[in-house]
């Protein structure tokens, strides 16, 4: 049985996302898995080849895989629904297996919505997709799958969960092109609960031991000699005592001259941890600031407050990491004085770099639930999953903000951060650096796309 293990080709860029350089972690663990289990199994990351949908479809007909499995968000859910129709087309006997967050949020209705998707995989996938290849016959046992059946969809009880994730191969890296940047997870799991956050691994934090995550680095680095490193954990940090064993394998290991970046919490990251990140090559750190009004704060469930946030920033630059500041416009009940808040709190953080999203109703997510239900003052203006994106798309509005509004907003925001604090040339850079967003949005405006109810 021959296996073929893709992302989502891109059809036009829009986000920076679309052209990274950097393997999909996701794939490297899939496809690294079906290897040690002896599968027939072969990798394409058809974004970092940067591959077109056309050739995709020809790179499929010419390897004839029995099973193809894709792995897709939200955004490009329907991008992969067109996908699996062409290929379809092109042999109709291939199996398609489509995995990721998005899916695993909505299955029954995933498989409803595109007749193309066979099998759906529910969390995360390793022994999931494995068992589906050794059962492909008779699924009706194979644990957190969702497939067709005799012109039912029929959803199986929860999968495997990985208890112990140092018994997962590391990603063979050398199934992909050689890249500038390297992903890695040291943990899965996250025990916060913000509202718009889908934390796909759950809320107990399952950690792989410091040991295993030194392997993985010291082979990566040693092999391929990467220009940066990051790491994908929700909240890098979250045991204080692992987290400084891991900065020291690093610094003891030399392996501190690759620059890393990770994402931490502002309510948990401590001065001392941050002097160890810097000696451990840390040269960036972001945080989920999310909103400078401290209701709004309370009403998403964030469980930092502004004070913490403004410490964490401060003690961050103060060790000389480059620090980045998230921001979310259009919480519930959300007004233009709270989000001119907000804007205002990032002019004053004044963070390195800094992205303000828009509200975006992701399924699995609190939000998701209030917008459905029209609650939060929110107004779906989409189900078109295309619109599902924070930072140019059209899924929510709000009775007192509407679309217009908050894309304003958006626009106001990244200029006045840099602009107030006379950050010229970073203004030219962020421009530079956002063209294709930016020209996204432009046309959108040129197109009367807005989909405000008013
Ligand atoms: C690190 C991270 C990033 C990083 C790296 C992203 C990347 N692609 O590697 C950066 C900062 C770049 C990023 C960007 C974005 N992110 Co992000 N990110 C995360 C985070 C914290 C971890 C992702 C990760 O590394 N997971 C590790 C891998 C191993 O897990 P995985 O991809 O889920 O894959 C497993 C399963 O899903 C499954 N699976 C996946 N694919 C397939 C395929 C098959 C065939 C099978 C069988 C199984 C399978 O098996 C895998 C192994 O267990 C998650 C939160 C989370 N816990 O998932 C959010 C998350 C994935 N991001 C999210 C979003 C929205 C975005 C952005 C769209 C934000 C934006 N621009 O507005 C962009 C888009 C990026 C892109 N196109 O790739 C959302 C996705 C929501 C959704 N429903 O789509 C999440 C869930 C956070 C949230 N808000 O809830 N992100």
């Amino acid at each position: 049985m021959r296996i073929l293990i893709i992302n989502v080709p891109i059809k036009s860029i829009v986000e920076q996302y679309d052209i990274p350089n950097y393997p999909a972690i996701a794939l490297g663990y899939l496809y690294t898995y079906l290897k040690t289990k002896q599968v027939d199994v072969h990798v394409i990351d058809t974004k970092l080849e940067r591959l077109s949908f056309d050739t995709v479809i020809d790179k499929v007909r010419d390897r004839k895989p029995d099973i193809i499995g894709i792995s897709s968000m939200t955004h490009e859910i329907s991008l992969c629904g067109e996908l699996c129709d062409r290929l379809k087309e092109v042999d109709t006997n291939i199996i398609t297996v489509i995995g990721g967050v998005h899916i695993s949020a909505v299955p029954e209705g995933t498989l409803k919505s595109f007749a193309s998707f066979d099998i759906g995989i529910i969390g995360e996938g390793e022994e999931i997709l494995y068992n589906v290849i050794e059962n492909i016959n008779g699924l009706e046992g194979v644990g957190g799958i969702v497939f067709r059946k005799n012109g039912t969809i029929v959803q199986n009880l929860s999968g495997p969960e990985i208890k112990d994730l140092d018994s997962l191969p590391i990603p063979d890296w050398s199934a992909f092109p050689k890249s500038s940047m390297y992903h890695i997870i040291t943990a899965r799991g996250c025990p916060f609960h913000c509202s718009f956050c889908m934390t796909p691994y759950g809320k107990i934090v399952r950690e792989r031991s410091p040991e295993n995550v030194l392997i993985e680095l010291k082979t990566t680095i040693e092999k391929f000699d990467p220009g940066y490193y990051r790491f994908n954990d929700e909240t890098f940090g979250f045991n204080v005592k692992r987290a400084h064993l891991i900065l020291d394998y690093i610094i003891d290991n030399k392996l501190d001259k690759t620059p890393k970046c990770a994402s931490m919490r502002a309510n948990i990251v401590t001065e001392e941890t941050l002097k160890k990140m810097k000696r451990a090559g840390f040269e960036y750190i972001d945080y989920g600031v999310e909103s400078g009004n401290a209701e709004v704060l309370k009403r998403i469930h964030k469980s930092v407050t502004m004070e913490q946030t403004e410490r964490a920033i401060a003690m961050t630059k103060k060790a000389g990491i480059r620090v980045g500041a998230n921001f979310i416009l259009g919480h519930p009940y959300e007004t233009w004085e709270t989000a001119m808040e907000t804007i205002n709190y990032a002019v004053k953080l004044n963070a390195d770099f800094n992205a303000i999203g828009i509200m975006c109703p992701y399924p699995g997510t609190e939000i998701y639930d209030l917008a459905m239900k029209g609650e939060g003052d929110y107004i779906l203006l989409s189900t078109d999953w295309k619109d599902y994106n924070k930072q140019i798309g059209n899924a929510l509005e709000l009775k007192n903000l509407n679309r217009k509004q908050l894309e304003k907003l958006q626009m106001i925001g990244y200029l006045k951060i840099l602009v107030w604090n006379f950050r010229f040339l970073d203004l030219i850079k962020f421009i530079w650096q956002n063209r294709h967003a930016g020209l996204a949005f432009f046309k959108k405006l040129l197109l009367f796309k807005h989909k405000t109810k008013d």
